[in-house]
């Protein structure tokens, strides 16, 4: 009994076009920035329903989510209590291993940011039409902060992230809109979507079907992890040096490339289990015959994987009750590797991926994963390590541990940070009749 035509697209399914782009404005006149938001923006906001229907997709679709200084800006007094979002990104950076704001993108350091649009077409020259078009009405009433574009990667790496590992394959389903694919987690609506089932803060009605949106700018060194996979292989009999690279690159993130969970293929890739939904996501740490996850074998993932780190399943019981889901969007940018930057192992040119999560409580979500889990060493317990993907020490050099499957307590010290946070900010995905109702007003 979800209100689907009131529930922004991109929370609970994701836009899902190849390109997406975010801009990020200041609102400079309040009483024209409400009015247009309604005549102007509120139209072309997609909801839930439309990007179900495919007869109804638009061609670019469009969300839009406020930072806490946009709903001042907005005059909206009400506080939506999460206080991470009342703060703003920036006054979190210490909890989340950041090293510090030295190498954020300067836009994000302030709270000048009152708002994202979000954009998402296939076709490039919509979504840049879409956006002149925004901008030219919106001029007297907005500043234009920055921009990011996106785009799935070419060819066969559509759907891969930059260090080519398929992406989007494990998100929560939303209890009462989604049916579960096999050893997907069901989460209670409200632990998504504000105001709902489940969310036990208090929250001003209006609120009702939004949700925080986190977005990170996530650079990427992908030459320089691709030459410590070259440099690192597991060595074993039966697999040659660039079998070993592989299975060392799996093992940190928890899947190989095309998808498959280490956890079902501990030696080598699998494509058709990585691209069969029924199969791919199906497992939950727990060893045949047991009733929750194996604290203590990590001979077929590690620990420390990134995907056992965020989302630690049967290892923390059986059914998935803990309140520390997200639903995952975002998708990669920049441009491809290039061959000097591949011979050199050095990134010349930013990429990465806009990573972009829904949640209706930031330090449960997002923050908690972070924190908690992926920057935490003694997460699941001590002497795990950190999140070789994401895990971050304030630039201090990491150590982890299970990677080797062939000597499972042997660490190894990641010298580089293979993500580099650029920063970000902390917004509110607004439902439509709140656009309407309360923003506009
Ligand atoms: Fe992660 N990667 O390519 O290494 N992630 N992630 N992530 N991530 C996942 O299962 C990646 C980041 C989660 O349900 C996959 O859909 C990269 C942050 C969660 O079993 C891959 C970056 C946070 C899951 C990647 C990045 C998370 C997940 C497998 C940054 C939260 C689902 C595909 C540049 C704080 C776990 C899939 C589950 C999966 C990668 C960031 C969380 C390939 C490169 C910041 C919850």
């Amino acid at each position: 009994n979800l209100d689907l035509d009131n529930i922004q697209g991109d929370i609970m399914i994701g836009m899902r076009k190849k390109n997406e782009l975010f801009f990020f404005f200041g609102i400079s006149n309040t009483t024209h920035f409400k009015a247009k938001l309604k005549s102007t923006i509120l139209p072309l906001v997609t909801n839930t329903a439309q990007l179900l229907d495919v007869a109804q997709q638009p061609q670019t679709a469009l969300n839009i989510a406020f930072t806490q200084t946009g709903l001042n800006a907005l005059n909206v007094r009400d506080s939506l209590n999460d206080s991470l979002f009342s703060g703003g990104q920036l006054q979190d950076v210490n909890n989340l291993g950041d090293p510090g704001t030295k190498n954020w993108v300067p836009v994000f350091v302030g709270t000048n940011i009152h708002g994202v649009i979000l954009l998402a077409s296939d076709s490039e020259r919509n979504m840049e039409i879409t956006l002149a078009s925004l901008k030219s009405q919106l001029g007297g009433c907005i500043t234009e902060i920055y921009e990011l574009q996106g785009a799935a990667r070419p060819g066969n790496q559509e759907g891969h992230e930059h260090f080519g590992y398929l992406d989007g394959i494990s998100n929560p389903a939303v209890e009462g809109f989604q049916s579960p694919h096999p050893g997907q987690a069901i989460v209670p609506t409200g632990e998504i979507l504000v105001g709902e089932n489940g969310d036990s803060v208090s929250r001003p009605p209006w609120a009702k079907g939004g949700s925080f949106l986190v977005f990170r700018q996530l650079k990427q060194l992908v030459p320089e992890f691709n030459k410590f996979l070259a440099d690192n292989p597991i060595r074993r009999q039966g697999l040659t040096q660039q079998e070993g690279s592989d299975l060392l690159g799996a093992r940190m993130i928890g899947r190989w490339k095309s998808g498959a969970p280490v956890f079902l293929a501990p030696w080598k890739d699998d494509p058709a289990l990585g691209a069969d939904p029924q199969r791919n996501n199906d497992f939950t740490y727990a060893a045949p015959g047991q009733i929750s996850g194996n604290l203590t074998d990590q001979s077929r993932c590690p620990f420390s994987a990134h995907i056992r780190k965020t989302r630690p399943r049967g290892d923390l019981g059986l059914p998935e009750k803990n309140s520390h889901h997200i639903v995952r969007g975002g998708i990669p940018y920049g441009p491809e590797v290039t061959p000097l930057e591949a011979f050199t192992h050095t990134t010349k040119t930013e990429r990465g991926l806009a990573f972009v999560s829904y949640q209706s409580n930031i330090a449960n979500g997002f923050q908690f994963l972070q924190q908690k889990w992926a920057d935490n060493n003694k997460f699941i317990h001590a002497g795990v390590g950190f999140d070789p993907i994401i895990g971050s020490a304030q630039g201090a050099h990491r150590v982890v541990t299970g990677l080797d499957p062939t000597g499972l307590s042997r660490s190894i010290t990641l010298t580089t940070d293979f993500v580099v946070s650029r920063g970000g900010e902390y917004f509110f995905s607004p439902s439509l009749s709140a656009i309407s109702d309360t923003l506009s007003a």
